[in-house]
């Protein structure tokens, strides 16, 4: 699937904006048929938006079940006789879409795009009503997993992970227009070799056994550097100018599908020169060992909830830089598509991860109360489950895998790690992640439950990914006893012979409570906690990699853990710093060395 783009061939026009919205708290609207006419009771929603926090109403916020949306849009007259697409960012977490009366898509995952050609239910220069229903239950066979139980008071979402579930069209719609006969696929990869540098790539397209296909490289000034003929080849350019961190340098790939010296179509993806492999413990981009530094992040604002925006996008990215931050994991599933265009041109690193979060029945007991019951079953996560988690890294690899920015793809967050039913579980799809994309390592974030010397999963993984919360969940109040503990499982870890990067490592902290005897909760001891990881990182050579949770504050279920939500950001939810984003900034930027 080609993202949208305007060009010579193609043309787009935007559905965001306010929509009709109606939620259906008694599920009847798939049987009433709300799509063949105008929602009845609606009143408006903006797109890209989770629709939870816009309306001061609990019953919105808590609702579970399917919610509606509809816009109309006239599609572009001078679109005639082309190929007319429907396409869809997100809707979270499932969602099927009718173009007036006419079914055209069904999509499961919250936060990977699906689109729908629509040709043959639209008439250029006329109106189209668009309707979404969009699902936002979690079951044992959805990823992230979950369950609904019925209540006296009525259905209610059970989640095994701590952000809150919002729902709704997260990301921008549009409608575009392509050839009839147009690509719609392409694939590089990129080498290094001293100097120079090459670009293979590998196109699909549609109803063009006749046609050929044209390469061109452009670098930044717009000068072409290579050219190449055919559906497959490579681009050598003797004099590269590679990505990297820091310096998100792209050339142009303009990919051209041609009859005779006709252009059928056009298509220009930005490329970044750059490679990356993990060597014994080093983790390598362009053959240089690179160490991470920076957060766990979330979708998570104010009012709009998950849904994008291009602010925050940059302000977010300010902030990082401003702290000395070169990269993000995108926890706990796949980001805008927004995030990662903006990650490539600007030498921003990214680990890159599936929305698979919540695989972990033993940490869902204790941090919920439940009886536990087995994680990986026929009963709970099954074949089902499964099947939707392949489907997941599948939809995620095909979606990122041509960005630079992307440098390793982590397939789940603390699942349950340390039982012969998560072996079999993982083992495939460590399996299926290497074979859809054999130019990037693969990680997992194992959880403190799995400690060194019980996890099994850490074997099928190319970097060790932890997130630990020693002087936190365990040893709260106590960094002396924090520092040894953690000290020492690192170093268990460290013998594995693999990169360690620490994902995550936070307290949380309440903005503007000071405390001169530092107690968990406040900015001193944020503070302390935080020196006393970097202490022990530097005193151990594999671990090449520290990103702090979280980047913001940010919003959770109800849970008596968490004051209007996780507080572990070193900013704020309205992004102003605590005190522990200066021993962050000295130290990433190498200020307490000057
Ligand atoms: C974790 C999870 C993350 C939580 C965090 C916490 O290990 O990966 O999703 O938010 O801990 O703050 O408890």
């Amino acid at each position: 699937m080609l993202r949208p783009q305007d060009g010579p061939t193609r043309e787009r026009k935007s559905l965001d904006g306010l929509w009709q919205f109606q939620l259906d708290p008694d599920g009847v609207g798939r049987t009433a048929g709300w799509w063949r006419g105008r929602l009845r009771e609606a009143r408006e929603a903006p797109v890209p938006a989770s629709y939870n926090d816009l309306f001061a109403d609990a019953a919105v916020r808590d609702h579970v079940g399917d919610a509606w949306y509809q816009t109309t849009v006239r599609v572009p007259r001078g679109w005639a006789g082309q190929r007319v697409v429907l396409r869809f960012g997100a809707a979270t977490h499932r969602a099927v879409v009718w173009v007036d009366d006419v079914e055209v898509a069904r999509h499961e995952g919250g936060y990977t795009p699906f689109e729908a050609d629509v040709t043959a239910h639209v008439r250029p220069g006329g109106p189209a009503r668009v309707t979404v229903v969009v699902n936002n239950e979690l079951s044992w066979e959805s990823i992230p997993p979950g369950e609904v139980e019925e209540t006296p008071r009525g259905r209610r979402q059970v989640y095994f992970h701590d952000f809150f579930n919002y729902a709704g069209l997260h990301r921008s719609v549009w409608l575009y227009s392509t050839p009839r006969a147009h690509l719609d696929d392409v694939t590089v990869v990129t080498g290094l070799d001293g100097a120079a540098g090459t670009v293979q790539y590998t196109v699909g397209a549609v109803d063009a056994d006749s046609l050929g296909v044209r390469a061109v490289l452009r670098d930044a000034e717009g000068v072409e550097v290579a050219t190449a003929h055919g559906a497959t080849g490579v681009l050598e350019v003797a004099e590269v100018h590679p990505w990297r961190p820091g310096e998100g340098h792209l050339y142009d790939l303009e990919l051209a599908l041609t009859d005779g010296p006709e252009l059928v179509d056009s298509y220009v993806l930005p490329v970044g020169v750059r490679t990356v492999e993990v060597r014994g413990q080093q983790f390598l981009i362009n053959g240089e060992p690179f160490s991470f530094t920076g957060f766990g992040k979330h979708e998570d604002l104010p009012v709009r909830g998950k849904g994008h925006d291009d602010v925050f996008l940059v302000h977010d990215a300010a902030l990082m830089r401003w702290i000395g931050a070169n990269s993000f994991r995108t926890a706990h599933y796949p980001y805008a598509e927004e995030v990662l265009d903006f990650a490539d041109r600007n030498g921003i690193v990214v680990i890159d991860e599936t929305a698979a979060v919540g695989q972990n029945m033993t940490l869902a007991a204790f941090a919920l109360g439940r009886p536990e019951v087995p994680t990986f079953s026929a009963e709970t996560i099954g074949e089902a489950g499964h099947a939707a988690h392949a489907q997941a890294i599948r939809e995620l690899v095909a979606r990122d895998r041509n960005h630079p920015s992307v440098v390793l793809w982590s397939i789940a967050n603390e699942p349950e790690s340390d039982t012969d039913e998560a072996c079999a579980y993982f083992e495939p799809l460590f399996d299926l992640t290497r074979e859809l994309d054999p130019t990037r390592p693969v990680g997992f974030a194992n959880m403190m439950f799995s400690a060194y010397g019980r996890d099994r999963l850490h074997r099928y993984a190319d970097v060790v990914m932890l997130n630990r919360y020693y002087g936190w969940y365990r040893h709260a109040g106590d960094l002396v006893a924090a520092e040894e503990a953690l000290e020492a499982e690192l170093t268990g870890w460290a013998t594995e012979g693999k990169p360690i990067i620490v994902t995550e490592y936070g307290a949380d902290t309440v903005a503007g409570l000071h405390q001169v005897t530092p107690m968990p909760w406040s900015e001193e001891y944020q503070v302390e906690f935080l020196e006393m990881h970097h202490r022990v990182f530097d005193r151990i050579d594999a671990v090449v990699g520290e990103h702090v949770w979280n980047f913001a504050d940010f919003a959770t279920g109800p849970g008596t853990g968490r004051v209007d939500g996780n507080r572990k950001g070193v900013f704020t939810r309205d992004r102003r710093p605590k005190a522990a984003a200066q021993v962050l900034r000295r130290r990433w930027q190498g200020l307490d060395r000057s």
